[in-house]
C-alpha cells in the first residue's frame, strides 16, 4: 500500500486576525470560473489587496490551538483522512495496473510508471470519503459502491495521463523524484503512453454504464485541454491577467476534482442538492490545492517536491504569487509581458516576490476557497468522512509537497 500520510506544515496558514473585516457577501469567492466571473475574481484580487495592506500587521501564522482540532464536528474522535480514505483504496495501483491491459512490454512499463505509490493519491482520497459522506448523508449506508470506488481509480487514471502531457509540453526533467517518461523514452512515445492511460480510463468509465457520469468526466478532460491552452497565453490587463489564471487553475486542476466528486455524488444519491455540495467543495478544494502548488514553487525545495522549483517563472508564467507580487512592485509587468525571458529575469522575479507579500496573499486567498469548501461540506449529515474531508482541506493548505 502506498503511504498514506502526507508530510504538512501544522498551523502555518495565513489568515487575518479574529475581528478583521471578512470579504462581503459570499465571502467574495468566486464561483466556477467564467468570463463573467472575470469582475468578481478582480474585486477579491483587489479585497485581499486592500486587506492585507490596510492590516498588515493582523496577518500572522496561527497557533496549534487555532487550527489542529482534536476532534471533528460530528463529535468523532480525530481521525487522520488519509488512513480513513485507505481503507477503501487497498489494491488502488494494482487495480489500475489491471485497466492498463497492454501486451506490449515497452508500452506497459511506461503507462505503468507512475502507478508506484509515489504520488500522493489525493485525487482517489477524496474521491472515496466524498462517496461515503453522500453515501452516509442519502440513506445512512455505510458501504462504498463498486462504481464510486471506480471513480477514484478513473480520476488517478486521468491525473496521470496529464502529467505525462504536461511533462512532453514543458520538456520536465524530473516528477516524484524520477525522471518523467518523456526523458527516459522520448516526447513521441510518451504522449502515446499519457493517451493510453486515458483511454483505459475512458473504457473504465463506460464500463460504470451510466451517462451522466460520463459526461461529467469527459468535461474534464475538455478543461484539462482548455486550461493547458490558457496557459499558453498571456494578458497584458492586469484585470484580465488575474482572471485568466484563476479560470486556467480551475480548469487544470480543479474541475478533476470538482466532478470526480460529483461524479460519485451521483452515483450514491439522487438528490441534485448533494451533487452540487459535493461539486462546490472539489471545487474549491482543487482551486486552493493549485494555489498551494503555485506558492510551493517558490517556498519549497526541489527535493521536496521531487521536481525543479521556480518551474513556473521558468516556463514564463505567472502564477499568484507573481501577480499580487507586480501590485507591489509594477516594474515586473514587463517581466510579466514578456514572460520573464530575458537573461536574469527569472531571478529577479523571484526575488521580487520573496520581497513581497505574495505567497502570503496567495496563502490566505487559498485558505479563503478552503473555507468555502468547508461550508459547502458542512451542509451533509455529520460523518467520519463528511469530518474527514473538513480536515483535508486544512491539510490543502499547510501540505509541503
Ligand atoms: C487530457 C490527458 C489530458 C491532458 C491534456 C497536458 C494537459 C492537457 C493538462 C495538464 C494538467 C496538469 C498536469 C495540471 C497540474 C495539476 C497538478 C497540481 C498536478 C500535481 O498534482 P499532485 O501534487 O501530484 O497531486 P502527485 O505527483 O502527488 O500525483
Amino acid at each position: 500500500m502506498a503511504s498514506c500520510r502526507w508530510p504538512w506544515r501544522r498551523c502555518c496558514s495565513w489568515r487575518p486576525a479574529a475581528g478583521s473585516p471578512g470579504p462581503p457577501g459570499r465571502a467574495g469567492l468566486p464561483g466556477p470560473p467564467s468570463a463573467a466571473d472575470a469582475s468578481a475574481q478582480m474585486s477579491y484580487f483587489n479585497l485581499v489587496k486592500s486587506l492585507t495592506s490596510a492590516f498588515p500587521n493582523r496577518f500572522h501564522h496561527s497557533t496549534s490551538a487555532a487550527c489542529c482540532h482534536s476532534r471533528t464536528q460530528s463529535g468523532e474522535q480525530y481521525s487522520d483522512p488519509f488512513k480513513l480514505g485507505w481503507r477503501d483504496l487497498n489494491g488502488l495501483y494494482e487495480d489500475i495496473r489491471k485497466e492498463l491491459l497492454i501486451s506490449t512490454t515497452e508500452l506497459k512499463e511506461m503507462s505503468e510508471y507512475y502507478f508506484d505509490g509515489k504520488g500522493k493519491a489525493f485525487r482517489p482520497i477524496i474521491v472515496v470519503l466524498m462517496a461515503r459522506a453522500c453515501n452516509i448523508h442519502h440513506n445512512n449506508s455505510r458501504d462504498v459502491q463498486a462504481s464510486q470506488r471506480s471513480i477514484a481509480l478513473i480520476a488517478e487514471m486521468i491525473h496521470t495521463a496529464s502529467l505525462v502531457h504536461d511533462d512532453v509540453i514543458d520538456d520536465a526533467s524530473s516528477r516524484r523524484g524520477k525522471h518523467t517518461v518523456n526523458k527516459i523514452w522520448g516526447e513521441k512515445k510518451a504522449v502515446l503512453a499519457g493517451d493510453l492511460i486515458l483511454s483505459a480510463a475512458s473504457i473504465a468509465l463506460a464500463r460504470i454504464g451510466n451517462t451522466t457520469v460520463i459526461s461529467i468526466l469527459t468535461q474534464v478532460i475538455e478543461d484539462l485541454v482548455r486550461g493547458e491552452f490558457l496557459q499558453l497565453g498571456s494578458k497584458e490587463n492586469e484585470t484580465e491577467r488575474f482572471a485568466h489564471y484563476l479560470e486556467k487553475t480551475f480548469k487544470k486542476t480543479a474541475s478533476l476534482i470538482a466532478n470526480s466528486c460529483k461524479a460519485v455524488s451521483v452515483l450514491g444519491c439522487p438528490d441534485p442538492v448533494v451533487h452540487e455540495i459535493a461539486y462546490q467543495y472539489g471545487k474549491n478544494v482543487g482551486i486552493a490545492f493549485q494555489l498551494i502548488d503555485d506558492v510551493l514553487d517558490f517556498t519549497s525545495c526541489s527535493d521536496q517536491m521531487g521536481k525543479p522549483t521556480s518551474a513556473d517563472l521558468k516556463l514564463g508564467l505567472a502564477t499568484g504569487p507573481v501577480l499580487f507580487a507586480c501590485q507591489q512592485f509594477p516594474e515586473m509587468n514587463a517581466m510579466i509581458m514578456r514572460r520573464f525571458s530575458l537573461p536574469g529575469d527569472v531571478d529577479r522575479a523571484r526575488q521580487y516576490v520573496l520581497q513581497s507579500d505574495g505567497v502570503q496573499q496567495t496563502t490566505y486567498l487559498a485558505q479563503r476557497y478552503c473555507h468555502e469548501a468547508v461550508r459547502e461540506i458542512s451542509k451533509l449529515r455529520p460523518s467520519p468522512e463528511r469530518d474527514a474531508l473538513i480536515q483535508l482541506s486544512e491539510i490543502v493548505l499547510t501540505r509541503e509537497k
